[in-house]
């Protein structure tokens, strides 16, 4: 047996019934098999079987009364996995299908992904089972309320600075920060995504979906091409999907679907400015449903589907984890798409990477393409830390800076190591490394 089998027999053994967890640390570590050939002080120093168990996983109940007077209880967690390279970063998900193995996959996948950036952050993920769809904003507030008292104790500007993720935007955001403010009686960035006037960072609520296309622009240049002229398809049609639709509009693309849990609007002549301004008041503000669009602009709708049959050059799945199956992938490639940029986290399957890998399709994995969001929260950290705000043009410069690097490193991994091309591979190699190399001269903790 290898020292990835070892370590992966441990994991599955130790994590039973947690198949986003364990499908993502079968991807990571399989992909990392090269590296221990040339590196065997990582498998004495036993690298490997220290990054697949969390520091520290905290799991709370959370109390709060809805606008009827009744009493909810719904679950809380914080997966803090690694403070290796800084303060434990990550988002925030309520969405009613978290559960520990969501939570450990997203916490997992932030190790890698946050050492790309090269910025000072470690990695975490927390969030509930709380359903935000259909409360109220008074709901909403007691639930965050409630739910920042009990995690209030674990974070801080230099121990762990949660930020949003599924169903924690602007909003959330703001509530769970006063809570914590008049719980410490201090104002600092313990969280990032913050309100401008507050805090907050020019470009972080852009940045996710900016940072995806600029990264497919970059594997595009790399091939001699660019995204400009080609059509789009897009799932999703909140934080990430809205800015990365705006990009596309921006670098002459052509996004022509959007979607929501409920299925997908298709808009063959693209999506315009107006449009997607129309849309991006439909989802943030009356929060509506996608199928409202299809009625306003006389488009089609197609429920329960997901868009990976239209045919696309570029496809940028930003809704949720495993959305592009293998019966998708193969559909992408069929029609001829030439890239998948992933937004989301783990939107793509195993055997869904695996078709899109072999087909040589640019495949960009999340952990590298949707860097741009961790990237400006570190952003804003520093500008919290400084007290000062950069302008627009200066963080988005800034953002571009991050994502060309991160194609850079991941590119050179994957040359080095496995095979020129292969992002996949060398995202999870070059993130790898530098956490590797850190925990060597930390010793053993
Ligand atoms: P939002 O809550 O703003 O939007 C999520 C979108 O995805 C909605 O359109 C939602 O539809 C859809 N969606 C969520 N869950 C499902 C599901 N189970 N099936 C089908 N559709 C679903 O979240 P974000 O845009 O912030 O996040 C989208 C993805 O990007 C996630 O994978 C997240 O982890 C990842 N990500 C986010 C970053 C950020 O900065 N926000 C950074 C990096 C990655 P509906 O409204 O019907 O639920
Ligand atoms: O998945 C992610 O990288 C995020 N949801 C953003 C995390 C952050 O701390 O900005």
């Amino acid at each position: 047996m290898s020292y990835v089998d070892t370590v992966l027999e441990g994991v599955h053994r130790r994590n039973p019934r947690q198949p986003e967890f364990l499908q993502a640390a079968e991807i990571v570590l399989r992909s990392l098999e090269p590296v221990f050939e040339h590196h065997p002080e990582y498998e004495e120093a036993a690298i490997l079987e220290r990054l697949v168990e969390p520091e520290r996983t905290i799991v709370f109940r959370v109390p709060w009364v809805d606008d009827e007077g009744k009493i909810r209880v719904n679950r809380g967690y914080r997966v803090q996995f690694s403070s290796t390279l800084g303060p434990f970063k990550g988002g925030l998900r309520f969405h009613p299908t978290v559960n520990l193995s969501i939570m450990k996959f997203l916490s997992f996948e932030q190790i890698f992904k946050n050492s790309l950036t090269r910025l000072q952050i470690g990695a975490a993920k927390g969030g509930s089972d709380f359903d935000p769809k259909g409360k109220s904003d008074s709901e909403v507030m007691n639930f965050c309320q409630s739910f920042m008292t009990n995690l209030a104790a674990y974070i801080g500007p230099s121990t762990d600075v949660p930020a949003g993720d599924i169903g924690v935007g602007s909003r959330e955001i703001g509530y769970l920060f006063g809570q914590y403010k008049r719980l410490r009686n201090e104002f600092t960035g313990t969280l990032t995504g913050k309100g401008l006037d507050w805090g907050g960072s020019l470009v972080r609520p852009e940045a996710t979906g900016y940072g995806v296309v600029y990264f497919a622009e970059e594997m595009l240049n790399g091939v001699n091409d660019s995204i400009e002229g080609k059509t789009c398809t897009v799932s999703g049609s909140g934080n990430v999907a809205q800015y990365a639709v705006q990009k596309l509009i921006d670098m002459g693309a052509k996004p022509v679907t959007m979607s929501d849990s409920s299925g997908y609007i298709h808009d063959p002549e693209g999506i315009t400015r107006e449009r997607l301004e129309w849309l991006m008041e439909l989802k943030n503000v009356k929060r509506g449903r996608i199928q409202e669009y299809a009625r306003e602009f006389g488009v089609e709708f197609y429920p329960d589907q997901r868009p990976w049959n239209v045919p696309c050059e570029a496809a940028f799945p930003c809704a949720t984890q495993n959305e592009i199956d293998l019966e998708d992938a193969q559909r992408l490639t069929a029609n001829g798409c030439l890239v998948v940029a992933e937004g989301a986290n783990m939107p793509t399957t195993t055997e869904g990477i695996r078709h899109l890998v072999e087909k040589r399709i640019l495949f960009g994995p999340g952990k590298a393409a949707n860097a741009g969001g961790v990237a400006t929260s570190g952003l804003e950290m520093s500008q919290n830390a400084m007290r000062l705000n950069w302008t627009f043009e200066q963080v988005d410069q800034r953002l571009r800076e991050i994502m060309r690097n991160i194609y850079l490193a991941t590119a050179e991994a994957a040359r080095r190591y496995h095979e020129a091309g292969n992002f996949e591979v060398g995202a999870n190699i070059a993130g790898f490394l530098k956490v590797a190399d850190a925990m060597l001269d930390q010793g053993v903790v």
